[in-house]
């Protein structure tokens, strides 16, 4: 696997595995290890799945596309009775480097929470040599988004820096932070930004386009809705 993309996945993992109640959610082994083959290309892809205080799940997904695609995805989703921002990442990785790397704690309400808000201002965002336009379905982002091609590796520990520092905020607030009623109105109301936030990630085709094209456009269906991006049911699991 591309170092870029381990370094990602290791920190993603270290910090999610430090959030009280953390515990793997249940996932067909069928779509825990995936293999495919395409041409004369193999593909892999490995989901892990686990869930924590204040989040429904934790998502880190590492895909290996023959020798000519790797991808990482994570996405933490919230419980919607928490007031907890979606952190999410992607990171594609061509034979000529990195292509995208994006990063951001996107909003589940109008605002960030105003702690969120005001720790995110605090940090010094690099000045990386090529910062990429989003994609018009991109509303969902906040103004924090971090979309780059990082140019050299002095750029991708940067990066990586920055990831850190989002991971640090999302995870240290929701530490600090109860839940509120099922029924309240702003739990529906992030229940509904989260839904939302799926249906626009949705319309990403890049990503619905490579899995069509791997395994079959009703199997990219199939996985988009039900492990990217699921809409969330039940969400009462509630601990203090
Ligand atoms: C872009 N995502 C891409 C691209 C590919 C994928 C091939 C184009 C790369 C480029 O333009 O340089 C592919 N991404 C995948 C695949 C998976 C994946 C196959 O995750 C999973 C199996 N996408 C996300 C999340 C975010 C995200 C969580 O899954 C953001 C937090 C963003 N990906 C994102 C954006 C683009 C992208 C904004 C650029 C889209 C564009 O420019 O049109």
């Amino acid at each position: 696997m591309n170092s870029f993309i381990e370094s990602i996945a290791d920190r993603i993992r270290e910090r999610a595995k430090g959030l009280k109640g953390f515990e793997p959610l249940e996932l067909k082994p069928e779509l825990r290890n995936i293999y495919g083959k395409l041409g004369g290309d193999d593909l892999f892809i490995v989901n892990e799945l686990n869930r924590a205080r204040g989040f429904r799940k934790l998502h880190l997904e590492t895909a290996v596309i023959g020798s000519s695609l790797e991808i990482l995805h994570s996405v933490f989703f919230p419980e919607p009775t928490f007031d907890l921002p979606i952190f999410g990442v992607d990171i594609v990785v061509v034979p000529e480097g990195v292509s995208a790397a994006i990063v951001d704690l996107s909003p589940v309400r109008s605002n960030l929470p105003d702690i969120i808000e005001y720790q995110l201002n605090q940090i010094e965002f690099p000045d990386f040599k090529i910062v990429r336009k989003l994609p018009d379905w991109g509303d969902i982002f906040s103004s924090h988004v971090l979309f780059i091609r990082p140019i050299n590796s002095q750029e991708t520990d940067l990066f990586l820096d920055v990831v850190d520092q989002f991971l640090t905020i999302v995870t240290s607030y929701s530490a600090l932070i109860n839940p509120q009623a099922i029924n309240s109105k702003s739990t529906i109301e992030r229940y509904e930004a989260q839904m939302y936030y799926c249906k626009q990630q949705k319309r990403n085709d890049k990503t619905r386009n490579v899995l069509a094209k791997t395994f079959s456009p009703n199997w990219a269906n199939q996985y988009i809705e039900m492990v990217l991006f699921d809409i969330p049911t039940g969400f009462s699991k509630e601990e203090n």
